[in-house]
């Protein structure tokens, strides 16, 4: 396998930048650049410990720094491994990795140090996942869920679920090879009960997504409501800055603004919309068409009202709409209550039980909509630093599609169809697993999942 490079720090002028090698030969590169005072080699020194020396490009002397070598497998890749650790200049770290490229590195790629763990086995694929987590994290929540699933707790969970049913495929196959001798002990109906374990074990993997997504893919969430209710205000108040233009004018936005926004434990996506109402041109037709289609694709739809004015025609429009809508949490924002409270929950009941009053103007409620968003995303009983979370939509997937060919399994012996059937399905099952951790993972998923890292990690 070819040697990478890359600069590991962040690009821009700090105190020490890092260029890190991975590879066969990454040992002799670093011994090209990097010289340990007192004439020694690199080699002379333990593994895992940072030598002091000077670093080279093309026999110049370019800067003093430290270096350290980790010895594969023991390394983050699992090859022979390599750091220097320069001053952290632009230009200075630049010339330190072309340093590498002319001893014979080659550039590393998007998270291509992570891709060789994975490749290696040094971590599964839902760690390297929970890897970017944690470097893309904006708030301590998903730090913490990060760095559980860093450590291996979905991947040890699904390996333990993966062995148990690899246990029950071997015995059933072991009946259908041998129906006359006595290989196993399992009987069907010890299969039917560790299968319907398994299950319920898979089951409550799959609702942890629900706290997962929201902490860590973020919820898609859409700012709608009539014209001049503080749809804008709120999207500010909620950001903390004023991002969207506020004026005292109805139909102020007519495109769509789009902001990530941290809102306690979870990342909301937030997207502002021009007001729902029968538009008098062209521009603002084309601004409500995109409101209604964002508000459709939305999982969490935050609808602004003016609490302080009597409902009106155009308020039921947007009534109207929202009772269209299936499977989606719509939140009621009653808003402007400084200047009068004249709307209240039970004119919103067809819709949601969800109402909140607040003073987007004032920044007032703040707290109690995001405290409300937590209650209904947040699992309460899950505890970050010990759980077990799915926390993208790929591994929901692997955990869904495999309940349903366990359930296939379950029903094909309940109906007594042939073992074979059960014994199809259930590898099926297994190969979903394996697609969570990567173990049978397509190239094109793990290019995909690695494309998303920065060069360096
Ligand atoms: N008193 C009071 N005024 C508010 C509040 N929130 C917004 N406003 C005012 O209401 C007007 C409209 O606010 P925007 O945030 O632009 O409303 P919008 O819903 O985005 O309006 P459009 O983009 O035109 O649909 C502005 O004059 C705001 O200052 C509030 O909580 N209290
Ligand atoms: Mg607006």
């Amino acid at each position: 396998m070819s040697t990478i490079s890359a600069i590991s720090t962040a690009f821009g002028k700090g105190g020490i930048a890092i260029i890190r090698l991975s590879g066969d030969n990454a040992i002799d590169i670093l011994n090209k650049v990097f010289k340990p005072v007192g004439n020694k080699s690199i080699e002379d020194f333990a593994p895992n410990t940072l030598v002091y020396g000077s670093i080279y490009k093309e026999d110049k002397l370019i800067d003093r720094g430290m270096a350290v070598v980790f010895k594969g497998p023991k390394s983050y890749t699992g090859e022979d491994s390599a750091e220097i650790h320069c001053h952290g200049g632009i230009l200075l770290s630049q010339m330190v990795l072309e340093a590498t490229f002319l001893a014979g590195a080659v550039p590393a790629g998007p998270g291509e140090f992570t891709q060789r763990a994975f490749l290696s086995g040094k971590m599964g694929l839902s760690q390297a996942e929970a890897v970017i987590d944690l470097i893309d994290a904006q708030s301590e929540s998903k730090v913490a869920l990060a760095a559980s699933q860093a450590d291996g707790r979905l991947s040890k969970r699904v390996n333990e679920v993966y062995s148990e049913l690899m246990t029950i495929v071997s015995s059933i196959y072991a009946y259908i090879d041998y129906p006359d001798e006595d290989l196993t002990d399992v009987s069907i109906s010890d299969m039917k009960l560790g299968l319907s374990k398994i299950k319920d074990r898979l089951e409550n993997l799959k609702k942890t997504y629900k706290t997962g997504r929201a902490v860590c893919e973020g919820l898609n969430t859409v700012i709608a409501g009539k014209p001049n209710t503080g749809k804008s205000s709120l999207l500010n108040m909620l950001l903390g800055e004023d991002r969207a233009i506020v004026t005292p004018i109805a139909g102020t936005t007519r495109d769509t603004v789009e902001e990530t926004v941290s809102a306690g434990k979870v990342l909301l996506r937030l997207c502002d919309t021009a007001g729902i109402h029968t538009a008098t041109d062209e521009v603002e037709e084309i601004g409500v068409r995109r409101a209604i289609a964002k508000v459709e694709s939305a999982e969490l739809i935050l609808a602004v009202f003016d609490g302080s004015a009597d409902f009106d025609t155009e308020d039921t429009e947007v009534i109207n709409q929202l009772k269209l809508l299936n499977d989606k949490t719509i939140i009621v924002v009653l808003n402007k209550n400084d200047v009068g409270t004249k709307l209240d929950k039970q004119q919103f009941e067809e819709i949601t039980p969800y109402v909140v009053s607040i003073s987007a103007k004032e920044n007032n409620g703040k707290t109690k909509l995001i405290k409300l968003i937590e209650q209904i995303y947040i699992d309460g009983e899950i505890e970050y630093s010990s759980e077990c979370v799915v926390t993208n939509a790929r591994q929901f997937a692997s955990v869904v599609n495999s309940i349903t060919h366990i359930d296939n399994a379950i029903s094909a012996l309940n109906e007594g169809f042939t073992q074979d059937i059960a014994g199809m399905e259930l590898e099926l099952a297994l190969s979903e697993l394996g697609n969570l951790d990567g173990r049978k993972v397509t190239e094109d998923v793990v290019h995909n999942i690695f494309g998303r890292f920065c060069v360096g990690k």
